[in-house]
């Protein structure tokens, strides 16, 4: 059989260099018979899906903890911190991508290691307050490990873009197992939610004209809505002090 290139890998992180007699030589002379590398390759996918279902598991977990806070401290605040939460577990093509952006073999055990945002929630609430409460009360819990966090609140991205990041550590119990999983957590405020889902969506437009004024009318517009922000916040605390001292 002519020797041919092949572009897929069978195991961790070996290299296939060509195909002979049902037989796989890689890079390092060994030769695997090719029904070795399906149950290989088949292996590498069981792990992979149940890597995800893992992640799956660990969305759940802390959208629960996103919806018990709300609904505690609705009865502390009198109203509902949170307004939305939206959760994605990212999909194989963009975690792919990503690994090999960060030049890492994309292997089962490289993903875990690597990837903070696989499973993703992002929790919209109606105040930049509300986003600073949401954190801290999620932060104090004894479950909920803080491994790194980007507050683009406070330092907004040169584009405009805020949002604040948690990448946080919490545990997932299984039939017979405890595992600890990681979560990127995005927390913003509606405004700051509807200038980013615009800006995401524009950004996939390439090659226009004035690309650097338009990215200068948006940073603007993100300037505008942090403003907004900021008066919306202002108006309900003088509705809640109002409202306090009628109580009163
Ligand atoms: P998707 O599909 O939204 O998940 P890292 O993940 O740490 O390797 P980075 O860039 O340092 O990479 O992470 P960072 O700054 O925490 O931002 C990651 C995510 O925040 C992005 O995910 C976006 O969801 C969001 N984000 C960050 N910057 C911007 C921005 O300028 N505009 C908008 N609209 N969203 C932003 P992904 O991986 O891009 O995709």
């Amino acid at each position: 059989m002519e020797k041919e290139e092949l572009s897929v890998s069978t195991a961790e992180s070996e290299t296939l260099l060509e195909v002979k007699k049902n037989r796989i030589v890689l890079e390092n002379g060994e030769e695997i018979p090719i029904q070795e590398v399906i149950a290989r390759a088949f292996n590498m996918e069981v792990r992979f899906r149940t890597l995800m279902a893992y992640y799956k598991c660990a969305i759940m977990e802390v959208e629960t903890k996103m919806r018990v806070l709300n609904e505690t401290l609705s009865l502390q605040y009198d109203r509902n911190p949170i307004e939305t939460i939206k959760t994605r577990l990212k999909s194989p093509q963009s975690i792919i991508e990503k690994m090999i952006r960060k030049g890492i073999a994309p292997t089962v055990n490289n993903i875990e290691q690597n990837l903070n945002d696989i499973a993703g929630i992002r929790v919209i609430c109606s105040f930049p307050e509300d986003v600073y409460l949401i954190a801290k009360y999620l932060l104090q819990q004894d479950d909920v490990m803080l491994i790194e966090q980007k507050d683009y609140i406070k330092n907004p991205k040169p584009n405009g873009y805020r949002s604040l990041h948690l990448i946080i550590e919490t545990p997932i119990f299984l039939a017979d197992e405890k595992r600890i999983m990681r979560v990127e957590i995005q927390l913003r405020t509606i405004a700051m939610d509807f200038w980013a889902s615009l800006e995401h969506k524009l950004h996939y437009k390439k090659n226009i004209a004035c690309a650097e004024e338009i990215a200068e009318e948006l940073r603007i517009c993100a300037e505008h809505s942090a403003k907004l922000d900021e008066e919306m916040q202002r108006i309900r605390s003088r509705i809640e002090e109002s409202d306090k001292s009628k109580r009163f």
